[in-house]
């Protein structure tokens, strides 16, 4: 029997079988949590509905995360299926594509600023508010970070200031929802082909240049943060809220390169 058996975990953020989400997703299905799944707007209905029957998922909702209406339509559907809710994990990132290439200053506007932490810091708290009534009272909410909230990157511009938001947020959440027995927690995962990333500048330099960089000599994989999310969503991780978990190799760790190793 799984680790997570007798679990119903909501995942936001499915899009593709490369989405980060889908590696959760398919981490927590394997250690026997019970699923649902909500994904962007009607764009995506068929291919997520395919996704989440590959899962046997419980309910397949759709949620647009820009909208609170639209965010408590879907906590109401799914109070349809469920009545209590342990694991939510938040991968939801967005920025205006023009955001993300050149110069930072010459990028950001107020607009894009606060699209950014709009959708990638507020929405994370704001489906932590919509789902509070169903939350079991050793639940686990989990959201995806990157080290662009803690080190300048090149490109990644407005979204840096977004995920030091969102990760202040898990620390803001973790205290506030403690004493009710509720752990939030972050990945920061190292780059990854998704969606998310594709069309990026140099995207293919930067995934070299990152396992080359990290203790590990590779690039983490959705294996690699689907099985951390699944141990943060379980009673395993009972003691830990509060934190970001690096899945990256061991690349934010290393000072500089070591010359005989490579
Ligand atoms: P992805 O494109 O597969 O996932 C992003 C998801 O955000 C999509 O499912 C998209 O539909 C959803 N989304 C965007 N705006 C939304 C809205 N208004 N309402 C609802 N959903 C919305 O890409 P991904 O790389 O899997 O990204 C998931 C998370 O992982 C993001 O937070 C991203 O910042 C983070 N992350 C990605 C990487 C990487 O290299 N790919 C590394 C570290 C962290
Ligand atoms: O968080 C992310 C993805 C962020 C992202 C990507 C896009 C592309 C398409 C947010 N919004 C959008 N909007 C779009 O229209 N990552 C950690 C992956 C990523 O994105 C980068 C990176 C890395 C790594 C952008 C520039 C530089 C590095």
């Amino acid at each position: 029997m799984g680790f997570l058996a007798g679990k119903r975990a909501l995942v936001v953020g499915v899009a593709s079988t490369r989405s980060i989400a889908w590696g959760v997703v398919q981490a927590l299905h394997r250690e026997g949590a019970d699923l649902a799944l909500t994904y962007q707007g009607d764009k995506l209905e068929e291919r997520v509905a395919k996704l989440g029957d590959q899962v046997n998922a419980s309910a397949c909702l759709s949620m647009d995360v820009a909208e609170d209406k639209d965010i408590d339509r879907a906590f109401d559907e799914l109070r349809e299926t469920w009545d209590q809710l342990d694991i939510i994990v938040h991968s939801v990132g967005f920025a205006p594509r023009e955001q993300l290439d050149g110069r930072y200053i010459d990028c950001v506007t107020r607009e894009g600023f606060r699209i950014a932490h709009d959708i990638s810091s507020y929405s994370f708290p704001a489906v932590a508010k919509a789902a509070r009534p169903m939350l079991r009272d050793n639940a686990s909410l989990l959201t995806m970070s990157y080290l662009g909230a803690i080190r300048a990157i090149p490109n990644y511009n407005v979204m840096g200031p977004a995920k030091a938001s969102l990760e202040a947020n898990v620390r803001f959440m973790a205290a506030d929802l403690g004493r009710d027995g509720i752990r939030v927690n972050g990945i920061s995962a190292g780059p990854m082909k998704t969606l998310a990333s594709a069309g990026i500048s140099n995207f293919r330099y930067m995934l070299n240049y990152v396992a080359d960089g990290s203790a590990l000599k590779r690039n983490a994989t959705l294996d690699d943060v689907g099985n951390t999310a699944a141990f943060l969503g379980s009673d395993l991780a009972a003691g830990i809220t509060g934190e970001i978990i690096y899945v990256d190799c061991g690349f934010n760790m290393m000072g500089m390169g070591f010359p005989e190793q490579s």
